[in-house]
């Protein structure tokens, strides 16, 4: 038997054990959307070179995947269709499918003896369902790979983590065996001229997304090769004063890397190995390495191994004591969702950050936090400012419906990976951020003229 990737077994997980029918084997493609520096790819190709099997790629095309509208899928689509192209130079058919993989994979599978399946870990419920569905209606293998922690999640921690501060150092001790170069996809050697697979007729994809009430945006390419030259750009250019901007909205000192990261255009290590190649500080490397690595790889811990990650009942006992005690707490303002949506407060830097996120579909990280916190002391409670900040959230970022979105909004509102602060009102414990705060980092009427006057 040839093994032609080295693959860290550590990275793989055997769902079920099923018979070989001696047809292709199939990636089943979901989170990480993209040819090169796919683990789960590469895989697929060490099983069927060893079998002597071709290959196809298969995505499911949701019509109306939660919260997601044509910003969301025109974006996706564009990568998908760099995906179809690229496949065709390794001569790997991809196959799209329309509909939710519980219902349509497994007689995709009948039909083509699908032997083998392998998909991308995910730890959102979406995934978790479909993965489970599809396990029981097959009757092959089933594996699901980790190719978007740096570290397997389930390898780098087999429990929730209280903060960056428990799992910094786990990650850090486990990096060197899994921050290593990728092997490259080789041209498929084993023919899949049997395998039929039509070209796409993208505008008829397109055709069959239903929301098409937010627009696209045209400031972030997507795809592959777009992913690999902004990350390039900002390496060059951005990396140096990631440290000091980054927290200035005015600085535009981020990376812009989330939307790719959210759709797999680019895989987290790559990013990892060109940021340790940069010629910049080893302290600056540091400083987004943190925030690439160990906040984005504790987001997917969170959801993982927290069911409720995205309620109430998802946040630390202290947080959801501590703001049931202030439930009843006169609320000075309180909004309802379509005041929230329409950028209508009373608070100038909150409607600037909602328009901002609402035209540019990217809300500055630093306001994320003020954004989530103000929803929470303008809610009638926790639970209704949980699901405004989700809806808005994953309605208009381009990044949203991703495990940092549901951590950021569960520390921002629920305390959690955070600690107990001063009690105060509406919050209790939980960390408050204030206008004035903000006035005292940056410029806020600089950033209120900016996106107010749009
Ligand atoms: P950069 O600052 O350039 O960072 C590079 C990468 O590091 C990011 O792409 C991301 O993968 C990771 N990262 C940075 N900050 C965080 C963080 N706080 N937590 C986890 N990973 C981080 N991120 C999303 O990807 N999708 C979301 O829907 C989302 N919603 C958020 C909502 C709230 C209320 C909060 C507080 C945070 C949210 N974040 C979300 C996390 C963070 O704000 C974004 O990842 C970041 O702003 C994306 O921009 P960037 O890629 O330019 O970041
Ligand atoms: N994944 C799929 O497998 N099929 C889809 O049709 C699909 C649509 C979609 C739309 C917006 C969006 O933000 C994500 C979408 N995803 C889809 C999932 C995505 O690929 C990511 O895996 C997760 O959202 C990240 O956890």
């Amino acid at each position: 038997m040839e093994t032609i990737h080295q693959i860290a077994p550590q990275r793989v997980r055997l769902v079920k054990e099923g018979k070989d029918e001696g047809g292709p084997v199939i990636y089943w493609m979901t989170r990480e959307q993209r040819v090169t520096d796919n683990w789960a790819l590469l895989l697929v190709q060490n099983i069927a070179v060893e079998r002597k099997r071709p290959i196809i790629v298969v995505f499911c095309l949701v019509p109306a995947y939660p919260g997601a509208n044509i910003r969301h899928y025109g974006f996706m689509l564009k990568g998908l269709q760099e995906v179809e192209h690229k496949l065709q130079k390794f001569k790997i058919p991809f196959v799209l499918l329309r509909g939710t993989p519980p219902e349509i994979l497994p007689g995709y599978l009948a039909k083509t003896k699908g032997a083998f399946v392998v998909t991308d870990f995910d730890p959102l419920h979406i995934k978790q369902y479909w993965q489970q569905d599809v396990a029981k209606a097959i009757n092959g293998s089933f594996y699901v790979v980790d190719g978007h922690n740096i570290v397997p999640c389930w390898h780098a921690s087999s429990k929730q983590e209280y903060g960056a501060y428990t799992l910094r150092p786990k990650i850090k001790k486990l990096l060197p065996d899994f921050l290593c170069d990728f092997p490259a996809l080789v041209p498929h050697p084993v023919d899949s001229n049997k395998v039929s697979a039509a070209p796409i007729e993208w505008q008829k994809v397109y055709r069959y997304v239903t929301d098409h009430s937010v627009q696209e945006v045209d400031w972030l390419m997507p795809g592959e090769k777009a992913a690999n030259e902004s990350i390039r750009g900002f390496l060059k250019n951005g990396l140096q004063a990631y440290d000091q901007k980054r927290n200035n909205p005015n600085l535009d000192g981020q990376s812009d890397i989330s939307p790719y990261l959210h759709f797999g255009h680019i895989s987290p290590q790559r990013v990892a190995l060109l940021v340790n190649k940069a010629k910049v500080h080893a302290g600056k490397k540091e400083a987004f390495l943190e925030e690439l690595i160990v906040r984005r790889e504790l987001a997917d811990n969170f959801c993982y191994y927290n069911e409720n990650y995205d309620r109430f009942e998802g946040f630390p006992n202290w947080a959801q004591k501590s703001l049931d005690a202030h439930r009843s707490d006169k609320r000075e303002y309180q909004y309802s969702l379509e005041t929230f949506e329409n950028g209508k407060t009373h608070d100038e830097l909150w409607n600037a950050a909602q328009r901002q996120m609402v035209e540019r579909g990217k809300m500055h990280g630093y306001l994320r936090m003020y954004w989530a916190k103000k929803i929470l002391e303008w809610s009638a409670n926790p639970e209704e400012a949980m699901a405004i900040a989700i809806h808005l959230n994953d309605r208009y970022e381009l990044d949203g419906r991703d495990p940092n979105g549901f951590a950021g909004i569960a520390w921002s509102i629920g305390g959690v990976h955070d600690r107990a602060w001063q009690e105060r009102p509406i919050f209790g414990k939980v960390r408050y951020m204030s206008y004035e705060g903000c006035a005292r980092k940056f410029d806020v009427k600089q950033y209120n003229t900016r996106w107010l006057s749009k």
